[in-house]
C-alpha cells in the first residue's frame, strides 16, 4: 500500500491551517474526506494540471461545498498553477480564488460553484449527460466520468431526488456520487432527522450500490475499482468520521464548522504524528502528488487528438448564424399566435444544429419546446436531442447547470413561468456562475385563464429580473421572440429567461426585421412626432397598449408606445438612450404590464402603473384581465383622469 495516509494528511492539515488562519469555515469534512480523495486523485480520476480546460477530462465536484479546503487542497498539492499556496493561505479573504465556497472557475480547476447543499449532485448530472451526449455525437469509443462529493446534507434536499432519479432512469454509467457518510451534520447527529435507508433508496431508482469503509484504504480502492465496469450509475457510501485525526472533536458536530483551535490542532498533530509548521507540506510528498497526473497523460494525449472534433463541431453547429434566415421567414407569418407557439417556430429552425439540447419539465405539449427534428434522449439513446426531464422542475435546472457548465452544448428547458419559483436555487447559480442556459417559461401572466391563481405568475417576472446577471425576455409577437431567441442564443455570461403567453397574440413588431443591434426596447408605435406622454408595455400588453393610445388618439392625448421585449438589455444602454427613449412633451411615463408592479416604479409614479399585486383569478383571460382593470377603456380613463389631476 502506498503512502495514502501521509498523503491525505496534507490535505488535512492544509484545510486545518487554512480555517485556522481565517477565523472562519469547515475542518471537518476535508479531515474525514481525505483519504477517499487522495486515492481517487492519485489512481482513478483523469485530470491534467497543465491542461485544466481539457475537454475529455473526468469532472471532480464537491456538491458539499463548504468543505472547500478539501478542494483547494487537492488543486495546489496537484499543479494547478492558479491554486498557489497564498491562495490557501488567503482562504476567504478578498480578491482570492478560494472563496468560503466553491466558485466556478475551471481554469483553476473548480467546476462547479457548490455550497447550496444538493446543488452539486444535479449539476453532476448534468455534466455526465452532456459528456454522454458528446461522445456519442462524435463517435467517441471513450466517455469521461463524473465524480461527485456529497454529505448528509445534499442527500437531504429534495433536489438530489429528482436529479438521481433521472440518472438512474437514463442509467448514466459514467456517474459516480461518494457519500461522505459521518452521521454528523450541524444541529448534531442525523438520527436527529434521517433515518432513510439511503442505500434501498438509491438502488429504487436503478443505481449500483456498494459500501466502504472510508479511512481503510483497501476498502476505498476495492470500491473506486467498482466504479470502472459499473454499467450504471454507482453510489459509493463510504462510512466516514468527520474531523478524523482530532482527539477531542472527531465524530462531532463541533468540527464541522469553526476552526478547531491552537490547542486542538497541537493536539491534532500529534496524533497524526505530523510535526510540521504550518501550511508546510514536505518535500517528497509535495512532489508525490506533483506526480499524480502522470498516469493520465497517455489517456490525455491519445483524447487530446479529438479534440478539434468539438471545435469543428461548434463550428458546424453555430446557431448565430440561422437567424437572418429566420427572421426573413418569419417576417412572413402574419396570422394570429401564442408567443410560445412563434417559439416552437423558432426552436424548430435552431434544432436543425445538433449543438442544442432542450426538454421540459413533463410540459411539452403546452411549452412547444421541441423541435420536430429533435430525437429523444433516452438510456439507449444518449446522443439524442431532447429530454423529457420529468416533472423535476428543481432537479432541470440544476441539471441544466450541469450541461451548461461544460460549454459543449446551447441547453434550454419549458415549464410554466409560475414554477419558476421551484427553479430559483439553480437559475440564481447559473447567473453567478456567469454561465448560459435558456429557460422557456411559457403561460407567462393571467393570460393563461381557467387554471386560475396557482397557475397564473404574478411576481415571477420581477422575481426573475431581480437575479443580477441574468436575462429577461418577454416578447410581443414573433418576430420579437425571434429577436429575443437570437439574443438569448448569443448571450454567454448569464442565464436567459424567454416568458412567452399561452393565448394567441397579434403580428405588431414588421419594423424591426431591419434593426442591427437590438436594444432591449424600441419604439413600436407612435402618434405624432411630438407625442403628450409614453407608454412602455411588454409582451401580451404590447397589443393592448396600442388599443389604448387608439382611444386616448380620440382624445386628443398622443402617445409613444415602447415595447420593451427585454427590460434587461435596455438597462444595459446608456443613460441617454433610456432618456431619449421614454422622453414625451408632458414627461409622462406609464408601464402596462400583467404583473406586479414594483419593478416599474424606477420608471414612472406608482399611479402610473397598470398591473396586478394581487393573486389571479380562475376564469376566462378576458375576464381577469378586465377584472384587474387590464382594459383600453379603463386603462386610457385613468391614464385622462390622473392627466387632468397633474395639470
Ligand atoms: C441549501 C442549504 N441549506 C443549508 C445550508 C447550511 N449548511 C451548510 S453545511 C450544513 C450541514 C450539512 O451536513 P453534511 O452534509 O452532513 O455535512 P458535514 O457536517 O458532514 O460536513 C448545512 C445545514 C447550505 N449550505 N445549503
Ligand atoms: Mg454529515
Amino acid at each position: 500500500m502506498k503512502n495514502y495516509r501521509e498523503l491525505a494528511n496534507c490535505i488535512r492539515f492544509l484545510s486545518i491551517d487554512a480555517v485556522q488562519r481565517a477565523k472562519s469555515g469547515h475542518p471537518g469534512m476535508p479531515m474525514g474526506m481525505a483519504d477517499i480523495a487522495t486515492v481517487l486523485f492519485k489512481d482513478y480520476i483523469n485530470f491534467n494540471p497543465s491542461d485544466p480546460e481539457w475537454s475529455f477530462r473526468d469532472r471532480f465536484v464537491l456538491s458539499n461545498g463548504h468543505g472547500s479546503m478539501l478542494l483547494y487542497s487537492l488543486l495546489y498539492l496537484t499543479g494547478y498553477k492558479k491554486m498557489t499556496l497564498d491562495q490557501i493561505k488567503n482562504f476567504r479573504q478578498l480578491g482570492s480564488i478560494t472563496a468560503g465556497h466553491p466558485e466556478y472557475e475551471p481554469e483553476a480547476g473548480i467546476e462547479i460553484t457548490t455550497g447550496p447543499l444538493g446543488q452539486g449532485i444535479a449539476n453532476a448530472v448534468g455534466m455526465a449527460l452532456a459528456q454522454k451526449n458528446l461522445a456519442a455525437k462524435l463517435k467517441l469509443k471513450f466517455c469521461p466520468k463524473v465524480y461527485v462529493f456529497c454529505g448528509d446534507g445534499c442527500l437531504q434536499e429534495g433536489i438530489s431526488q429528482e436529479a438521481i432519479s433521472l440518472a438512474g432512469h437514463l442509467q448514466l454509467d459514467n456517474l459516480v456520487l461518494i457519500y461522505d457518510n459521518n452521521k454528523i451534520s450541524i444541529d448534531g447527529s442525523t438520527d436527529l432527522s434521517f433515518s432513510d435507508n439511503t442505500n434501498l433508496r438509491f438502488k429504487s431508482v436503478n443505481w449500483d450500490v456498494s459500501n466502504g469503509d472510508g479511512h481503510d484504504f483497501t476498502s476505498i480502492k476495492k470500491n473506486l475499482d467498482k466504479t470502472l465496469k459499473s454499467k450504471r450509475p454507482i453510489l459509493l457510501n463510504f462510512k466516514t468520521t468527520i474531523g478524523f485525526g482530532s482527539p477531542n472533536k472527531s465524530s462531532k458536530a463541533s468540527s464541522h464548522g469553526s476552526p478547531l483551535g491552537d490547542e486542538e490542532i497541537a493536539k491534532t498533530r500529534e496524533q497524526l504524528n505530523w510535526y510540521y509548521d504550518d501550511f508546510m507540506i514536505p518535500k517528497s510528498l509535495l512532489k508525490d502528488w506533483g506526480l499524480s497526473h502522470k498516469r493520465c497523460m497517455s489517456f490525455y494525449n491519445l483524447s487530446k487528438k479529438h479534440e478539434s472534433k468539438i471545435k469543428l463541431f461548434k463550428s458546424k453547429n453555430d446557431l448565430t448564424k440561422l437567424f437572418s434566415k429566420i427572421k426573413k421567414d418569419v417576417i412572413k407569418i402574419t396570422d394570429k399566435q401564442a408567443t410560445r407557439k412563434s417559439s416552437e417556430v423558432i426552436i424548430d429552425y435552431l434544432s436543425k444544429s445538433e449543438s442544442i439540447i432542450g426538454g421540459s419539465a413533463d410540459l411539452t405539449g403546452s411549452n412547444l419546446t421541441k423541435g420536430k427534428s429533435m430525437s429523444i434522449i433516452d438510456k439507449k439513446n444518449l446522443g439524442g436531442q431532447y429530454i423529457h426531464f420529468g416533472v423535476r422542475e428543481h432537479g432541470m435546472a440544476g441539471i441544466m447547470n450541469g450541461v451548461a457548465s461544460t460549454n459543449f452544448f446551447k441547453i434550454f428547458s419549458g415549464t410554466f413561468l409560475s414554477f419558476a419559483d421551484y427553479m430559483k436555487p439553480s437559475l440564481r447559480l447559473a447567473a453567478l456562475m456567469k454561465i448560459d442556459p435558456i429557460l422557456v417559461f411559457t403561460h407567462d401572466s393571467i393570460g393563461l385563464g381557467e387554471d386560475g391563481p396557482t397557475h397564473q405568475p404574478i411576481e415571477q417576472i420581477n422575481m426573475l429580473r431581480s437575479i443580477p446577471n441574468s436575462y429577461v425576455f418577454r416578447p410581443a409577437d414573433l418576430l420579437e421572440t425571434a429577436l429575443c431567441w437570437e439574443a438569448a442564443i448569443k448571450i454567454k455570461n448569464g442565464p436567459s429567461f424567454l416568458c412567452l403567453s399561452r393565448q394567441n397574440l397579434p403580428q405588431i413588431s414588421n419594423s424591426l426585421v431591419k434593426i442591427k443591434y437590438f436594444k432591449g426596447a424600441y419604439i413600436i408605435e407612435q402618434n405624432s412626432k411630438k407625442n403628450h406622454i409614453t407608454i412602455i408595455a411588454t409582451g401580451s400588453e404590447v397589443s393592448l397598449a396600442i388599443e389604448t393610445s387608439n382611444i386616448l388618439l380620440e382624445n386628443k392625448i398622443s402617445s409613444k408606445i415602447i415595447s420593451m421585449p427585454s427590460s434587461s438589455l435596455f438597462e444595459k444602454q446608456s443613460v441617454s438612450f433610456q432618456k431619449n427613449l421614454l422622453n414625451s412633451s408632458t414627461g409622462e411615463v406609464f408601464v402596462i404590464e400583467a404583473g406586479s408592479t414594483m419593478y416599474w416604479n424606477k420608471f414612472t409614479n406608482k399611479e402610473n402603473i397598470f398591473g396586478i399585486d394581487d393573486f389571479g383569478s380562475s376564469a376566462p383571460a378576458n375576464q381577469v384581465y378586465k377584472k384587474f382593470g387590464l382594459d383600453p377603456k379603463i386603462i386610457s380613463k385613468n391614464i385622462m383622469k390622473g392627466m387632468k389631476k397633474n395639470k
